[in-house]
């Protein structure tokens, strides 16, 4: 209530400070283009504006183990541990002239948006009543930073569910849950405030994945640009009025998060994850920075790119690279061929690499934010636009006249092989990973059908392995359904893509976007393309790279034409953006929902138990000492199930200090280097432990120090009990 009050006092100010004598706000945007200057020295910019604007974060850390992870689709791949807990990071905008006209931009640390996901968010928007009203599908986007080591499990349709054994209730709400707190605090902190647009090259950030996929765009076009991904790191910038400090950045870079592998088990936010925790952890107590700094590093048109900069490799002892055309080894297979990424001589999951790559995005997100160069978002308006749109088969009219189609969802037979970040995704097809041990593909195999006629032909050049957009059957097993979503503030506009789009796709649509804006806007506009977003619709690929049909092309749901047909979709509907625009398009066709409907494979949580003469939390094996920093700190717990509570905004382990003789928490799971694993020692009679292990190479300073887990455990009642262990205090020399 207070804050409403608030809120309402903040605009009336507002209103009255703008009605004075000058024109319109728009107006004075444009006067200051054409008095030449766009670019800002430092903090004090003469001729910005002020919009409001709002960030908030929150933890969505589903279930750490027993659950399969998202993203690189391997049964085998199933949680036994914490290293980072994800965070939803929410940045919202709105018009101070007419509040209604905001928009909030949501960068979790997933796989993907997704339609169940966003149904959640939505229905809260409408539980938490008026306040949040203005809130709803044409301005909420659920953007990610595409983290391929968070639980699975939460995915509106079937395909996605299979490899994690269906769909899991907790796992889904503890997204949701997070995803709305952090609207709910971005919008508790809405006020006056100044947007700018800075940007930095992220050094060795990436590279193509997919250079041969690449290379079939035309030579003119390709020499328009330096490389054959994107390396500009951008940096939208949240600074409040009141005393010009930034309350959050957001930024957007295009690489896979795929540098833990797919042998990884622990959750974490992969290489962003990284980026974003050291720029928050670097900011606190920044005099730059508001208390509360938020960092969000969204994803960009990153579908070729890798973060395994030092190149595919066959480890079959050849020594030689994977073959250019199709990442094949010397057996003409692909299970081999693993990209490298720069710590790869460490064999450790890519955890080292990880990081590496993480603070190469973080280096170019600290040059941004320091530069004295911004560009000021000035113009005013905030509008955005949502619809709904099925690709089953569109016809649609190319700007050179002729006509095209897209198509219902279909998986080519690239797809199966997997990339070169982790080979064989979704292999389970050709039987040999997952088919006969996975009960949920068991159910649905036999289910699978072959393409019409008419689907073969609209799919052309791609052989369809997987007719998901025909299949129906026990639920829809893939999106035909797709969401057609812009945002705008100022000359920014932020397309929010329901696919991952290659680097030139992301160039194409980008540079559309741009071309239409100047009907409008006086200044150049700034184009992000941020996802996947709002639904997981797979890749998108240009016409000339479908017709190769690597992995990204095989994974191209609707057809060669998708990237005209998403660029006519969202081009032609730019009006609903203008500075006037005061309408929103029809909504479309309403997707299914699954989330009632689903099947689940995954099995609850029975009891935990404890040996006779152990107790939960009882310290199994204690630290040693003493240590030098650089060691590796371990120590293992008598435990229970971490599912038995997600512990949400809190911890499952901490490092607490000894400072003038009392205990301080100094780490806790948000960390890096502090590493939670959980492990069963009897199944009958529930019986296991954690492993808490610190890396003092990291972040460390000498010190006394003990570890602390904290649990809950469940009885065959049901009733969960929480209980906490303590170690022996060590030395850190
Ligand atoms: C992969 O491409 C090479 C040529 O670069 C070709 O010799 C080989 O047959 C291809 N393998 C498969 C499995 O398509
Ligand atoms: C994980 O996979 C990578 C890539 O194949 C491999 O080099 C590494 O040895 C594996 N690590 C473990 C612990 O299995
Ligand atoms: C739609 O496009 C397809 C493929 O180009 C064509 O065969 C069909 O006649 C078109 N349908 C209509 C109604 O124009
Ligand atoms: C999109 O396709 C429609 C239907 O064919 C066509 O009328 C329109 O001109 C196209 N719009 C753009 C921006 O290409
Ligand atoms: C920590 O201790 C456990 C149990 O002895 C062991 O399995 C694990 O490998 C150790 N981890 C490290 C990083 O030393
Ligand atoms: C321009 C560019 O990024 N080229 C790289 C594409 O990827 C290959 C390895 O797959 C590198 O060797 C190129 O340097």
């Amino acid at each position: 209530m207070f804050l409403r009050v608030l809120l309402v006092l903040l605009l009336t100010f507002t209103a009255l400070a703008n009605a004075g004598p000058t024109a319109g706000k728009a107006e004075s945007a444009f006067n200051a283009k054409r008095d030449g200057d766009e670019k800002v020295k430092g903090r004090q910019a003469p001729d910005r504006q002020k919009y409001l604007i709002g960030v908030g974060k929150a933890d969505i850390t589903g279930p750490v183990v027993e659950l399969g992870l998202a993203g690189y689709a391997d049964l085998a791949q199933t949680g036994t541990g914490l290293r980072q807990r994800l965070y939803s990071r929410s940045f919202i905008v709105a018009d101070v002239d007419n509040p209604e006209d905001r928009f909030v931009y949501i960068v979790l640390d997933t796989q993907s948006g997704d339609t169940a996901i966003r149904f959640g968010i939505l229905e809260a928007m409408v539980a938490l009543g008026e306040e949040y009203s203005p809130y709803r599908g044409h301005n909420v986007a659920v953007a990610s930073t595409h983290s391929h080591a968070g639980p699975a499990a939460w995915y509106n349709y079937l395909l996605p569910q299979v490899t994690s054994l269906g769909f899991d209730r907790q796992s889904y709400q503890a997204i949701v849950d997070g995803a709305v707190l952090s609207i709910k605090r971005a919008h508790e902190s809405l006020q006056e405030g100044y947007l700018d647009v800075s940007s930095a090259e992220v050094v060795d950030g990436a590279i193509n994945r997919s250079l041969w996929s690449y290379m079939q765009n035309p030579g003119a076009e390709r020499n328009r640009y330096g490389s054959a991904t994107d390396t500009t790191l951008t940096l939208l910038r949240f600074q409040r009025a009141s005393d010009n400090k930034n309350m959050g950045v957001l930024t957007w870079f295009p690489v896979h998060p795929t540098s833990l592998l797919g042998n990884n088990t622990h959750i974490a936010g992969d290489n962003k994850g990284v980026a974003a925790w050291m720029l928050e952890e670097a900011l606190k107590g920044d005099d730059s920075a508001a208390d509360g700094f938020v960092a969000g590093f969204s994803q960009a048109n990153h579908a070729d790119t890798s973060p395994n900069v030092l190149g595919a490799w066959c480890e079959d002892g050849s020594g030689q690279m994977c073959s250019f055309e199709n990442s094949t080894c010397a057996d003409g297979r692909s299970q081999s061929c693993h990209g490298r990424g720069p710590e790869f001589r460490s064999l450790d999951l890519g955890v080292k690499s990880c990081y590496e790559m993480g603070r190469r995005q973080y280096n170019a997100a600290r040059e941004a934010y320091d530069s004295l160069e911004y560009t000021p978002v000035v113009g005013g308006s905030v509008k955005s636009f949502h619809f709904y749109h099925d690709m089953s088969f569109w016809n649609f009219t190319l700007p050179d006249g002729t006509q095209a189609q897209t198509c219902p969802a279909g998986l080519g037979h690239s797809f199966a092989a997997g990339t070169t970040d982790w080979p064989g995704a979704f292999d389970f097809t050709q039987g040999d990973s997952g088919e006969a041990n996975n009960p949920l593909w068991n159910v649905v195999s036999g289910l699978l059908r072959t393409p019409s006629e008419q689907q073969k032909k609209c799919q052309e050049p791609k052989p369809v392995l997987l007719d998901v957009g025909e299949m129906t059957v026990p639920y829809p097993w893939s999106p035909n359904i797709v969401d057609i979503q812009l945002l705008r503030v100022g000359q920014l506009f932020i397309i929010a893509s329901p696919v991952e789009v290659t680097t030139m796709a992301g160039r194409r649509w980008k540079n559309a976007i741009a071309a239409e804006a100047e009907s409008f806007l006086d200044q150049d506009a700034i184009v992000m393309v941020g996802g996947p977003a709002n639904t997981y619709a797979h890749y998108m690929v240009t016409r000339e790279e479908y017709q190769v049909q690597r992995y990204e092309g095989a994974s191209t749901l609707f057809g060669q034409y998708e990237l005209e047909a998403f660029i006519n979709l969202t081009v032609s509907n730019m009006n609903y953006l203008t500075p006037e625009a005061n309408s929103l398009p029809a909504p479309g066709p309403t997707p299914p929902d699954n989330r009632g409907n689903s099947l689940s494979f995954i099995t609850g949580v029975v009891q935990d138990g404890a040996p006779i003469g152990s107790s939960f939390g009882r310290v199994v094996r204690q630290p040693a000492a003493s240590y030098s920093v650089g060691a590796v700190v371990n120590a293992t717990f008598q435990a229970a199930n971490p599912r038995n509570n997600l512990r949400l905004e809190g911890t499952y382990t901490a490092v607490e200090q000894l400072v003038g003789g009392t205990w301080t928490r100094v780490r806790d799971d948000a960390d890096w280097f502090l590493v939670f694993t959980w492990r069963r020692t009897n199944w009958l009679l529930g019986y296991s432990e954690v492993d808490v292990t610190w890396e003092t190479a990291g972040n460390a300073s000498p010190g006394t120090y003990r570890l602390k887990y904290y649990g809950d455990s469940k009885n065959l009642l049901g009733t969960v009990r929480a209980f906490e262990g303590t170690t022996n205090s060590f030395e850190l020399r």
